[in-house]
């Protein structure tokens, strides 16, 4: 292995910018002429408007424009789309009302936009929103999810029972006949609780428009900037296309949460050509709580069915998500195939049901967030085990040995076929790591300090870089699942790689050019990463779904494989030998069996001089493309397990170890996939002991700051052991797996299993907060 090639861990070119403030983010750009617009929301989370009148704030100085939904619709820009079509289990297709930009008519969740003040400064935007004046008339608000299909109020007037759709997979039949044989029944009903992403870089928009050219331009914070022009030229009638280029520059974290086309972005870009300047929107922490599509917040009821060996029969599952106010671009797929296609979780199960009923309240809209279904399909499957093992008297890690899936490929009964994995290595060696046999005596140490310790697993699966575009065109889908790349060699043998992938913290301008100058034999410092605009980048599919590295990376090879074979033909001729005896190796064109050689730069020389081979034959220059669609998913795994110290007198939890062993395939630089897993572990306990967002019974936000929502810090936060096992993913030319999510998939069960053991299998909710620890401390005190 090179010291910058595949297996290597280089350290991340981009961290240097990005840790001495040299970044260039969407609120770094500052056009001539420039404007700003501020957002009026509602304050209430259900109203009918009866007027907006903006007359006073559009006398106030600076002001150029107030522009509301009526301005909108009189542009004929209609609402922002939904991309996954699901159908109930009645074959009906699910109700989505439109997502308008501004509100028209009503607004359905505090924070709902309703009006946009473009002023000079932002000082002046926002003094001129609190002299706008509403007339709302308040409704009675739908906000606890529980409820929400019963309440006699209806978020959308064409939406009965509040229900975008009753969704179902799995064969209902075979898994009630399963429960009907069954040994042991175990029922659990839990809550997901409901998460803010607050990723460091708030979202941003600049929006401007040239009449010259009729172009429009937009500087935002997209995790897919040709998705966000796809769709945004769409509605705002921008043709052909290609007349809107969308930039994200540096983007400071998404965690799924800058995936969509949200109103702000949006109202920027077609504003910009109103008012005739450009428009610049930063969204600030208070309204990005509000604003930014939360994740999770499902209720759920799920059962286990097992034999007299403790074998697993079937699963049945009930689940109540939350989509908030409007069904946002990717809100139908999460609870649906992100979800409840993975719970079979690592095991085999002969069979399993599960029903997902999506209702609409008036909260913040809800769609991905790091793992989107994942994390919620791991802390059901991994809570069954844990309370079933409990139940049945059966140590929680030989109950999972014991129903692991062995033979591979393995088809689950929901849809997922898993190509590969070793769930007994990753175990096995968590177990090692965890010290797992000298739990009980730590145990005992500790209750002599007056403190409940508890262990608890999750052994996780995910899918990542969904694929392929067929299948998911097939189950409603609207979108392809491939990914884009170009390779362009200079003259000097540099390169340029394009990319569709987009980069907003994951270090792909570190892993892409270690893949190309391992596979060139060119230094690591001689390629560089291009990605995040769309008159640069032909298309791509962005990032989302851990994909880079398994679909955006292998795009990138198939390109590279190109470029070799052409570089091959041109070397062959300069070296006077046919093109059957040179071979590639280490950077180097060698005629097989002698001496005769020439380097990379060379042949990229060659390439471009073109004196030396028939160019009737051979195009000059080397450049090539490729669009790569995988065959299937990739199936990353693994075992974390948790150890927890509880102080029973005052509620306070400690992690006092964390071991980490994940499969995530071909690893390309294990210094990154170890932050990757670092940070999704982060988030991952910030679920289960911190964060939640709580709305009041009118729907106010009463987690609206860091005051209230809290983020895991690194005095929270153990030293983590991580590690590795490997089973080279078939799907991809590279045998890679994602990583970007596992720690937030994993994390949650793991943490709750370990708190439920060290409290006398009380169970507890998420967030854990000392409080709650405290409450069932004492509850498992008096059983
Ligand atoms: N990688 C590797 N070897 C592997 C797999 C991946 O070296 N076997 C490298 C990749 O080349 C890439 C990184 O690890 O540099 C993550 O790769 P991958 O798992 O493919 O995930 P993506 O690059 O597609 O990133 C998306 C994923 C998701 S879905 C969320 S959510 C998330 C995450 O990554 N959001 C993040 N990690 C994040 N990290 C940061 N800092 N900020 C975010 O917003």
């Amino acid at each position: 292995m090179s010291a910058t090639g595949i297996g290597a861990r280089v350290k991340r070119v981009e961290d240097k910018r990005f840790i001495t403030g040299k970044g260039h983010y969407t609120d770094d750009v500052n056009r001539p002429g420039q404007v700003h617009a501020y957002f009026l929301r509602s304050p209430h989370a259900h109203a009918t408007i009866r007027s907006i009148d903006a007359k006073a704030a559009l006398e106030m100085p600076g002001v150029l424009a107030v522009l509301t939904g009526t301005d909108l619709a009189a542009d004929g820009i209609g609402p922002l789309p939904c991309g996954w079509m699901i159908h109930s289990k009645d074959g009906s297709p699910m109700k989505t009302p439109g997502h308008p930009c501004l509100a028209q008519g009503k607004v359905r969740y505090v924070g709902d936009p309703v009006a946009v003040i473009i002023a000079e400064t932002v000082r002046q935007a926002r003094d001129a929103a609190e002299a706008v004046s509403v007339d709302y008339e308040v409704l009675p608000a739908v906000v606890d999810l529980a409820t929400a299909q019963s309440s006699g109020t209806l978020v959308h007037d064409d939406v009965p029972r509040n229900t975008a759709f009753e969704w179902e997979i799995g064969d209902k039949a075979a898994t009630e006949a399963a429960f009907r044989k069954a040994h042991h029944i175990t029922t659990i009903e839990l809550v997901n609780n409901r998460l803010v992403p607050n990723a460091m870089e708030p979202r941003a928009a600049v929006g401007e428009y040239d009449p010259g050219s009729d172009h429009y331009t937009l500087w935002t914070t997209s995790q897919n900037p040709h998705v966000a022009r796809l769709v945004m030229s769409a509605f705002l009638n921008v043709a052909p296309e290609h007349k809107l280029r969308v930039i994200a520059p540096d983007v400071g974290g998404g965690f799924g949460s800058k995936i969509y086309v949200y109103p702000e972005e949006t109202v920027c870009t077609w504003a910009s050509k109103k008012v005739g300047r450009p428009v610049k929107w930063t969204c600030d922490r208070t309204e990005a709580f509000l604003s930014d599509a939360h994740g999770r917040d499902h209720i759920t009821r799920a059962e286990l069915a097992t034999d007299d060996r403790g074998r697993i029969l079937g699963m049945r599952v009930k689940t109540l998500a939350n989509v908030g106010g409007y069904m946002n671009l990717f809100a139908s797929s999460v609870p649906t195939y992100l979800y409840a296609t993975l719970l079979s979780g690592q095991y085999d199960i002969p069979t399993i049901y599960c029903e997902v009923d999506t209702v609409y309240t008036n909260t913040t809209p809800v769609d991905a967030y790091r793992g989107a279904g994942r994390p919620e399909a791991t802390f059901v499957v991994e809570r069954l085990m844990e309370v079933t093992a409990r139940e049945i008297g059966v140590d929680p890690a030989t109950f999972r040995k014991r129903n692991f899936i062995r033979k591979f490929p393995h088809q689950t009964p929901v849809i997922m076929a898993y190509d590969i994995g070793d769930y007994h290595a990753s175990l096995s060696k968590a177990l090692e790591l965890a010290d797992y046999k000298g739990f009980g005596k730590r145990k005992r140490e500790a209750a002599r300090r007056g403190k409940l310790r508890g262990i608890g697993f999750s052994t996780y699966i995910e899918a990542c870089g969904i694929a392929p575009s067929q299948a998911v065109g097939s189950l409603g889908g609207g979108v392809g699942l491939w990914e884009s790349a170009e390779v362009r060699v200079n003259p000097v043998g540099t390169v340029e790689i394009l990319t569709g992938s987009h980069s907003h913290g994951q270090g792909h301008e570190t892993t892409f050019a270690q893949l190309v100058a391992d596979r060139l034999g060119i230094p690591f410092e001689n390629v560089s990463i291009v990605h995040g605009d769309t008159d640069k980048v032909q298309f791509g599919m962005g990032t989302y779904g851990s994909r880079s590295g398994a679909v955006g990376m292998s795009a990138i090879s198939k390109a590279l494989d190109k470029v070799i074979a052409k570089a091959k033909k041109i070397a062959a001729h300069l070296l006077e030998a046919s093109e059957a005896d040179v071979e590639f190796r280490n950077g180097n064109f060698v005629v097989s069996g002698t001496d005769k050689s020439i380097d990379w730069t060379s042949v990229a020389l060659g390439a471009y001089v073109a004196h030396k081979f028939p160019t009737s034959e051979i195009e000059p220059g080397l450049k090539e493309g490729a669009f790569y669609d995988p065959t299937n998913f990739t199936f990353p795994a693994g075992c974390h397990i948790c150890e927890i110290e509880v102080d029973p007198d005052t509620g306070a939890s400690e992690i006092v170890s964390w071991v980490a062993v994940d499969d995530f395939g071909t690893v390309i630089n294990p210094m990154i996939v170890e932050g990757q897993v670092h940070g999704g572990i982060a988030q991952g306990i910030g679920q289960a002991l911190l964060e939640g967002a709580r709305y009041d019974e009118s729907g106010q936000l009463l987690t609206g700051s860091f005051m209230d929502y809290t983020m895991p810090r690194a005095d929270n936060l153990p030293s983590f052991k991580v590690d590795t096992t490997v089973t080279p993913c078939p799907s991809n030319p590279l045998g890679i797996k994602g990583c970007g999510e596992a720690g937030a998939i994993a994390a949650p069960a793991a943490v709750i299993n370990a708190l439920t053991d060290a409290l006398g299998h009380e169970d507890i909710a998420m967030p854990a907060t000392p409080q709650a620890i405290w409450q069932a401390a004492q509850k498992s005190v008096r059983r």
